[in-house]
């Protein structure tokens, strides 16, 4: 049975094979990231239970994000084929250094889902719910059934991690500041961008974030701070540094990276900073590979890279 749960849209992802953008490009590889089921990923290969669950179109890409979810160690029984809608579908480029996404995923199948598809019996029986601010992003019913499913793990005692995850291509900010900040009222972590934040509160200041967290029920977590991340509580302002790295690929996914290890930190009962300390640590790891979330390292090579165990090449 799973210790985290978490749901959303999982989206095949095409990129250029070779550092050309995506109109001279006549090669790409096929991919798949969706922030949650990367969040997913990190927690199993991090050595926990974890359940992810949308509706996925009856099709070749639905059916690979399935088999990889699985092979990943991810309990993938909720997740819902459905012929009446396609798996949606992202591109991304990286062009002197700066990245762009396309969606196409209007009308997706993971955008049908509704309350009606949540089960009360599979959310109540986990320690955590992680929801994103993307899901709300992506239609009416989709709205709905994140609320709803956060509503559920309250009433079950399952602690709620709410990360913004702004994605400004799929609505307006004056909509989704609404909404978002609604959401994070709910939430007992709640885990945004120091930029999000800035575009959520309408300010640049890091003292009036700080008093407009704190007015929140949840301890709020700040990824994206220039070197070190906050844990922002009624009574305190911790910082946590980052760690450093070598050379950075790809930023994508460093993100949901942080909250498997922030969220694998609270089921080891670690202290919250102690938790942040091991999201940074696979963030920072994640960034060093293409891809969502293919730099996510398991416990094994987490616990290597701590102890400072040198790599045997032969
Ligand atoms: O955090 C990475 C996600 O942004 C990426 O996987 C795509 O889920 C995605 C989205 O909707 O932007």
């Amino acid at each position: 049975q799973p210790e985290l749960i978490t749901f959303g849209e999982t989206m095949a992802l095409m990129m250029p094979a070779n550092s050309k953008g995506i109109e001279y490009s006549s090669q790409f590889q096929s991919l798949f990231g969706g922030a949650e089921s990367n969040v997913a990923i990190g927690v199993a290969r991090l050595g926990h239970r974890v359940g992810w669950f949308s509706r996925l179109g009856k099709d070749p890409f639905g059916q690979v994000i399935l088999k990889k979810l699985r092979g990943e160690g991810v309990d993938v029984s909720q997740v819902e084929l459905t012929s009446e809608a396609p798996t949606g579908l992202m591109l991304r480029e990286v062009v002197s250094g700066k990245t762009s996404v396309y969606y196409y995923r209007k009308g997706s199948a993971a955008s049908t889902l509704k309350p009606e598809h949540l089960s009360e019996e599979y959310i109540k029986q986990a320690k955590f719910l992680h929801v994103t601010g993307i899901t709300p992003a992506l239609s009416a019913s989709c709205r709905e059934a994140a609320i709803e499913a956060m509503k559920i793990a309250r009433n079950h005692g399952v602690k709620v991690c709410f990360d913004p995850n702004l994605r400004l291509k799929l609505w307006a900010l004056d909509e989704a500041r609404e909404v978002l900040l609604e959401m994070a009222k709910e939430a007992d972590y709640f885990l945004p961008g120091l930029d999000e934040l800035k575009l959520l509160y309408q300010t640049e200041s890091f003292e009036e974030i700080v008093v407009k967290l704190r007015e929140l029920n949840a301890v709020s977590i700040v990824k994206g701070g220039d070197d070190e991340t906050y844990v922002v509580e009624k009574d305190s302002v911790q910082s946590v540094p980052y760690f450093k790295v070598e050379q950075v690929v790809d930023t994508i996914g460093a993100g949901d990276g942080f909250c498997a290890g922030f969220i694998v930190g609270l089921l080891k009962e670690y202290s919250h900073v102690e938790a942040v300390r091991l999201g940074n640590l696979i963030g920072s790891m994640v960034v060093q590979m293409e891809g969502d979330w293919e730099g996510i390292p398991t416990w094994e090579q987490v616990e290597a890279v701590l102890n400072n165990v040198k790599h045997v090449e032969r």
